[in-house]
């Protein structure tokens, strides 16, 4: 079973549902027997990203790692998911023109941040508010919406499953050799 690797990259809001959507996005392709690798931004950021902070600087050395990591990967005929917040509109742009222009896939996870602050699943925004997190997107710093992403998944609107069909159905004629 044959197939170009990709790159799926999930940019939003902590808690817009990146990391949920890209695991059942993930299922779904092993299903299919497509080779994939799944790493989210926090995971990463125990390992090869430990040095790195929160501050616009790190945040862009993060994601160019992230990217010059998957990027291996792609060349390797792998099906690679990204799920990074990735803040700032020049970093994606830097990470997606490392890549050929078919290769990159941006997935918006549009979620508002009321809503997103309402899930809180770890708590995260409570502590951006009372400043004990310092420098938290969307609270004490920028989350700049993509202009235009490939595809877009607004995760107030539609279920895990509606968000996964779309993507999967975007990407199916992009993966057959
Ligand atoms: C944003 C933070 C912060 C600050 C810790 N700002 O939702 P999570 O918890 O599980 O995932 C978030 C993760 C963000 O790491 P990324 O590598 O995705 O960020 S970026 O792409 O901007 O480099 C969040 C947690 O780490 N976290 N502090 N200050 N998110």
């Amino acid at each position: 079973n044959k197939h170009k690797g990709i790159v799926l990259w999930f940019t939003g809001l902590s808690g817009s549902g990146k990391s949920t959507i890209a695991n059942a996005l993930e299922k779904n392709l092993y299903d299919m027997l497509i080779h994939t690798y799944l790493l989210d931004g926090d995971n990463i950021r125990y390992g090869v990203n430990k040095n790195l902070g929160f501050s616009s600087k790190d945040r862009k050395e993060n994601i160019r790692r992230i990217a010059e990591i998957r990027k291996l990967f792609v060349d390797a005929g792998i099906v690679v998911l990204v799920a990074a917040i990735s803040p700032f509109k020049e970093d994606r742009d830097a990470a997606r023109h490392i890549f050929d222009k078919e290769e990159f896939i941006e997935i918006y996870v549009k979620c508002s941040l009321e809503e997103c602050e309402k899930r809180d699943p770890k708590g995260l925004y409570k502590k951006a508010r009372t400043g004990e997190i310092k420098e938290f997107t969307g609270v004490t710093q920028p989350y700049e919406e993509p202009a235009n992403p490939d595809i877009i998944v607004d995760t107030t609107k539609q279920n895990i499953n509606q968000s996964v069909n779309l993507i999967m159905s975007f990407i199916e004629k992009r993966i057959k050799l």
